[in-house]
């Protein structure tokens, strides 16, 4: 009793924003061996998908584009001919940026399953979570553990795996500290979490008292506010004794790069994880080599990163500070998340 079409937010071409229409769902009789249907309960909202809608990437998505790429929801029909799917029919499942890897190239197999030749990205590159029925892949979607719930589940599926899989190749130990320009965003209050809970010092930096006390109740040991603090690089070597181990960094603007080679210490490693549109990084050479320095760029996860990240969630040690709105909020969302008014994520109900 799947029904003929679906309500979906959908970006007709680029830089036509987004609208809510009547889109047909397709059938499980039309489902591709490998395919699986899932109905979505709810799907979290990232900036990537923000970039997504205004198509201010160098990499251009599809268009018409039905975005999103953090849903949870119940596979209710699977492709005929799939064989060895590691889910089943009624199983609840999670979709994530990666929507499909082929697992068989050079980077597959190396693990790499984000940079795989024949990638195919959810809310890009193929239509994501943004409706209420939608077609993915069963080798490639995560499982979620029962007790957790499926709102909570949304935004670990792109925020919680990438910045967990930013501090697990950050090459710090327990006791390190950790510097998250962005930290009172959706990827940074869960870095600020994981950051924690492997037992790391974290330094929070963002703007505005929202973001402030969010960061200060997850855990974060310092908070720097970037909007008002002059000399942020002596406020870090202070604080650390020297400059911090690494820096994760999740702003959706350059500015959140441009003193992480000063505040690092020796050894560091710069995570870059934002992905602001056309800015480079303005790095001294000299001190990169002198201090010996890693510049890092982390990308999403892959599908072991994921169980990772939700099992994580699943023991309560990571939670996602959301609030729920509905689908056709969604351009309302867009608009505060370009503005930085969203402290942690917003997760859209996409049956309401
Ligand atoms: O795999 C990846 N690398 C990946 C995965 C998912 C998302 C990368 N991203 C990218 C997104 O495309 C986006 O460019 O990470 C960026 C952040 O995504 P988000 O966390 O979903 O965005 P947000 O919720 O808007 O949070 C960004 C925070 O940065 C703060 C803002 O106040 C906001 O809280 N911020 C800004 I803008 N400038 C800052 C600065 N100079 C800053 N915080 C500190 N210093
Ligand atoms: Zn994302």
């Amino acid at each position: 009793n799947v029904p003929a079409t679906q309500k979906v937010a959908i970006v007709a071409s680029e830089g036509s924003g987004v609208h809510i229409k009547d889109h047909p769902v397709k059938l499980p009789s039309q489902l591709a061996p490998g395919e699986c249907l899932i109905k979505l309960h709810c799907t979290g909202v990232c900036h990537t998908d923000l970039h997504a809608a205004t198509g201010d990437w160098p990499v251009k998505p599809m268009t018409p584009l039905i975005g999103g790429h953090e849903g949870v929801g119940d596979i209710v029909a699977i492709g005929e001919g799939t064989i060895n799917s590691p889910v089943q029919v009624g199983q609840r499942v999670g979709v994530k940026w990666i929507a499909y890897s082929c697992l068989n190239c050079e980077q597959c197999r190396k693990g790499y399953e984000q940079t795989c030749a024949n990638v195919k990205l959810s809310g890009y590159t193929v239509d994501g979570t943004f409706q209420q029925y939608l077609v993915s892949y069963t080798n490639c979607v995560t499982p979620i553990p029962d007790n957790l719930e499926s709102a909570a589940a949304a935004s670990i599926l792109c925020a919680g795996v990438t910045v967990y899989r930013a501090l697990k190749y950050s090459e710090t130990g327990a006791g390190d500290w950790v510097v998250l320009p962005g930290a009172g965003g959706g990827l940074g209050h869960l870095a600020v979490q994981y950051a924690k809970y492997m037992g790391r010092r974290v330094i929070a930096i963002d703007g505005g008292e929202e973001k402030r006390k969010l960061c200060l109740a997850l855990g974060a040991d310092h908070w720097i506010d970037y909007t008002t603090t002059k000399d942020i690089v002596g406020e870090i070597k202070k604080v650390t004794n020297g400059g911090a181990h690494a820096a994760v960094v999740t702003t959706a603007s350059p500015s959140g790069y441009t003193q992480a080679i000063d505040y690092l210490r020796q050894n560091g490693h710069l995570m870059a994880v934002g992905l602001p549109s056309t800015a480079t990084l303005d790095a001294s050479i000299f001190f990169t080599v002198f201090k010996s320095i890693t510049i890092h760029g982390s990308y999403v996860g892959n599908r072991q990163d994921a169980v990772e990240a939700i099992e994580i969630a699943a023991s309560g040690a990571v939670k996602c500070h959301y609030q729920t709105k509905k689908l056709k909020d969604i351009e309302q969302v867009y608009d505060d998340m370009a503005k930085g008014k969203i402290a942690g994520r917003i997760v859209l109900d996409v049956n309401d």
